[in-house]
């Protein structure tokens, strides 16, 4: 009911009353009252005037279900939408779903996440509403070596996006971070759950610093947020679905690829494509010159003896770069 009661104050110029507005559903109005009370709760502000009604002045800031239901405009990625006001990771909470049978292209998001995840055990920072904290699950008919390329899909994906809606110039660090200059504004992780040659599903967890104008001391030095680089607000549910969309564009290939067209793209937008970079060779460090992408997501580095090296996975430090 709350959903309808906003689509109608929506449509209305001016004030609805509360009796319209329990004519139009067949309720009460004391159900109206109510539910104009839930979404007050939620963050909605209207103007009451007695006689007149009710008018809509703000849609809650935060990501809520109805706004976001509301400025989704995709096919299948977030049809199954979940939205939870405090979570521990959307990632582990989408797993579950996922395991329960969850649909090709679930979304879970979250106000908060209480042990938001970083790879390899770290952790992922995500103050109340300040962020944008979301996971999606995928179910592609692939190998798991094939894998490799969705971090970067997801990567060009949510790059595009911000810099449509914000104009940010944004680049992408290889494999899973997405900077401004030298900071950091978005990190994902890629989990997957495999058996023998096929993988059962891939969910890709997006953490997007939004509001945020200070970071806990440890990470100051090499965090950002949207806020911070543009000086402006924005509307969270608009963005979300505007990224969302992205991604929908970027996985509804049969084949996840980069085809030729997304390596030159992606290539341009990788912060790390031209720098000399370090990474684990077996046990031991090397350096090398990072020198382009391939179709699969990987990074190409160039050996100083002139050989070209592959690198899928692991610790890449870059120079210039946190
Ligand atoms: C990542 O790991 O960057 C992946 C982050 C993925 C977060 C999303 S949020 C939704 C979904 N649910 C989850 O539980 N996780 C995903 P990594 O490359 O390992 O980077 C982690 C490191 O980034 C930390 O050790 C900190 O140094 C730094 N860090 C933590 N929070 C940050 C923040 N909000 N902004 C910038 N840097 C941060």
């Amino acid at each position: 009911m709350q959903d309808k009661i906003i689509e109608i104050l929506r449509s209305a110029h001016g004030y609805v009353s509360g009796s319209e507005i329990s004519e139009k559903l067949g309720v009460s109005r004391q159900a109206v009252w109510k539910a104009i009370n839930l979404l007050k709760e939620q963050g909605y502000e209207f103007d009451s005037v007695r006689n007149k009604g009710y008018r809509i002045l703000r849609a809650p800031d935060c990501i809520s279900e109805m706004e976001l239901k509301r400025c989704l405009n995709t096919r299948i990625i977030g049809k199954n939408l979940v939205v939870l006001d405090s979570v521990g990771s959307t990632n582990d909470y989408l797993k579950r779903l996922a395991a329960e049978g969850a649909p090709n292209g679930t979304v879970v998001t979250a106000r908060e996440q209480t042990k938001g995840k970083g790879r390899l055990g770290r952790s992922w920072q995500t103050a109340k509403d300040e962020g944008i904290a979301f996971s999606v699950l995928l179910r592609p008919d692939i190998t798991p070596s094939e894998v490799s390329a969705i971090t970067p899909l997801a990567g060009l994906a949510v790059c595009r996006a911000i810099r449509e809606y914000t104009a940010l110039e944004c680049m992408i660090k290889w494999p899973n971070d997405i900077i401004v200059g030298q900071k950091k504004l978005v990190g994902i992780l890629t989990e997957m759950s495999a058996e023998f040659d096929a993988v059962q599903y891939v969910i890709i967890g997006i953490g997007i610093n939004v509001e945020h104008t200070h970071f806990p001391e440890e990470i100051a030095y090499k965090a950002t947020s949207l806020l911070l680089e543009t000086g402006r607000h924005i509307n969270k549910n608009e963005f979300l679905a505007c990224v969302l969309k992205h991604i929908e564009d970027e996985f509804t290939a049969d084949n996840l690829e980069l085809t030729p067209g997304a390596v030159s793209e992606y290539t341009d937008l990788c912060a790390t494509v031209g720098k000399n970079i370090t990474f684990m060779r077996g046990t031991r460090r090397v350096s090398g010159a990072a020198v382009g992408i391939t179709s699969r997501g990987e990074l190409e580095a160039m050996m100083s003896d002139g050989t070209i090296c592959t690198i899928n996975s692991g610790e890449v430090t870059v120079q210039g770069i946190y």
